[in-house]
C-alpha cells in the first residue's frame, strides 16, 4: 500500500530533511504534498529528483491525506493537527504542542515504539530533539542498570530554532569579520562567537522551557515519573548538531567497559570513544547529515560510585526531528 503524506512546514528547515529522509528511505508515498504558510504557497520544494507545488494550509482539504508529518510550530499545531486527524489522517506532530497530554504518544523509535499504536486522537507527539538524542543513548542503560538520575549540559546549534536562525549566524559571522556590528534579530543577543545560556521561554521556576522538556519528555517517554533530570540549555554558534554532556547516575553500577559494550549493540547509536585527539563525536566531523546518535567521551564519575559520564552529539535536525517523524511514520505503515 501506499499512502497520500502531506509535511506541514515543508520549506523550513526541518520540512525540507522531511522530504528528503522519506525519499532517502523510499518510503511508500502516492501522493507528496508539501504545504506552508501563504508566504511560500505556489513556490517548489524538492521531492525525490523533482519539483514539487507547495500550497497554502490555510485553505487546504486535508480528507485525502493518509499520514501529515507537522513541523510549523506550536500554533499552526494547535490549530491544524486536530482537523487532520478528524479527516482521518495520521498526525505525526514535531512541534510541543500536544507532547505533555496523556492521551497523545510522545515516541523514539528506537527507545518506545510500541507507545505510537496507542493514539486515541490521531496524533503521535515527536520529541524534543536535546531529548530525542538524549534517549536513544540512555534507555539502554536505564533498562539495564537504572538510571536514577540525570545532570545535562546542552550546546544546541542554531538550526534548532530554524532557518531565520542559520541566516543570522551567517549573517553575524561574516559581518563582525568585516568590522560590522549586526544588530541581532533572532536571538536575544549576538550568537557569532558567543554563547546564550537561554532557549526558549523562562518559566517560574527559573528553568527555561527547552531544560523542562528534557525533564517532562525524558520520564513521559521512558515511563518513569522517578527518574531525575538536573538540565542547563545553551545554544552555541554550530550550524548543525546537538551536543550533550550528560552525567549519570545508575541503581546498579556501569563500568565504562559494559557502558561501551552496551551502548555499541543499541540501534541508532555509534560509539567514538577512543582516548586520543579527535577520537571523539563533534558536530562537524561526525554528526552533520548524519543520521545514528553518537556517543564518546565515557568515564567513570571521579565524585559518585555510582556515576558515569558521556558526550552525546547527533543532528538535530536529522535523528533530533525529521528522521524519527519518518520513523515514526514507517511504524504507521507498517500496521497496514
Ligand atoms: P513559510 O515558508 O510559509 O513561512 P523554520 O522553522 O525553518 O523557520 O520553518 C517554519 C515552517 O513553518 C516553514 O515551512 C513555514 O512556512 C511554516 N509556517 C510558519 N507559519 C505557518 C503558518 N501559519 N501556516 C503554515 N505554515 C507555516
Ligand atoms: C532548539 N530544541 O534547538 C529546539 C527546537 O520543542 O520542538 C525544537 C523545539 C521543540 O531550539
Amino acid at each position: 500500500r501506499r499512502f497520500n503524506v502531506a509535511v506541514v512546514g515543508a520549506t523550513g528547515a526541518v520540512g525540507e530533511t522531511m522530504l528528503s529522509i522519506l525519499a532517502e528511505r523510499k518510503f511508500p508515498v502516492a501522493e507528496i504534498i508539501p504545504l506552508a504558510s501563504e508566504r511560500s504557497a505556489g513556490s517548489e520544494v524538492e521531492f525525490d529528483g523533482r519539483k514539487v507545488r507547495v500550497q497554502d494550509l490555510a485553505t487546504f482539504d486535508p480528507k485525502d491525506v493518509d499520514i501529515a508529518l507537522f513541523s510549523a510550530g506550536g500554533s499552526v499545531s494547535r490549530e491544524y493537527a486536530p482537523k487532520f486527524a478528524a479527516a482521518g489522517a495520521v498526525v505525526i506532530d514535531n512541534s510541543s504542542a500536544f507532547r505533555y497530554e496523556d492521551d497523545v504518544p510522545l515516541v523514539v523509535s528506537e527507545v518506545n515504539p510500541e507507545a505510537a499504536r496507542q493514539r486515541p486522537r490521531g496524533i503521535i507527539a515527536n520529541p524534543n530533539c536535546s531529548t530525542m538524542q538524549m534517549l536513544v543513548a540512555l534507555a539502554p542503560i536505564h533498562r539495564e542498570y537504572g538510571i536514577e538520575r540525570i545532570n545535562v549540559a546542552t550546546y544546541q546549534s542554531v538550526s534548532g530554532a530554524g532557518r531565520s536562525a542559520l541566516e543570522e549566524l551567517g549573517r553575524q559571522t561574516a559581518g563582525i569579520l568585516n568590522f560590522q556590528d549586526p544588530a541581532p534579530q533572532r536571538f536575544p543577543v549576538q550568537i557569532a562567537f558567543n554563547l546564550i545560556p537561554h532557549i526558549d521561554e523562562f518559566l517560574d521556576n527559573g528553568f527555561t522551557k527547552e531544560e523542562m522538556k528534557l525533564v517532562w519528555e525524558t520520564r513521559k517517554i521512558l515511563g518513569d515519573d522517578g527518574i531525575q533530570v538536573n538540565p542547563t540549555a545553551v545554544r552555541v554558534p554550530v550550524f548543525y548538531g546537538h551536543s550533550e554532556a550528560v552525567a549519570i547516575e545508575t541503581r546498579k553500577k556501569v563500568t565504562v567497559e559494559q557502558a561501551r559494550e552496551l551502548l555499541a549493540r543499541s540501534p541508532g547509536v555509534e560509539v567514538v570513544d577512543e582516548r586520543k585527539p579527535g577520537g571523539y563525536p563533534t558536530p562537524v566531523t561526525h554528526a552533520s547529515g548524519r543520521d545514528a546518535v553518537y556517543v564518546g567521551r565515557i568515564r567513570e564519575d571521579l565524585s559518585h560510585p555510582r556515576g558515569l559520564n558521556l558526550w552525546i552529539v547527533s543532528d538535530n535536525i536529522r535523528k533530533g526531528a525529521a528522521l524519527n517523524a519518518v520513523q515514526l511514520a514507517e511504524l504507521v505503515a507498517a500496521e497496514g
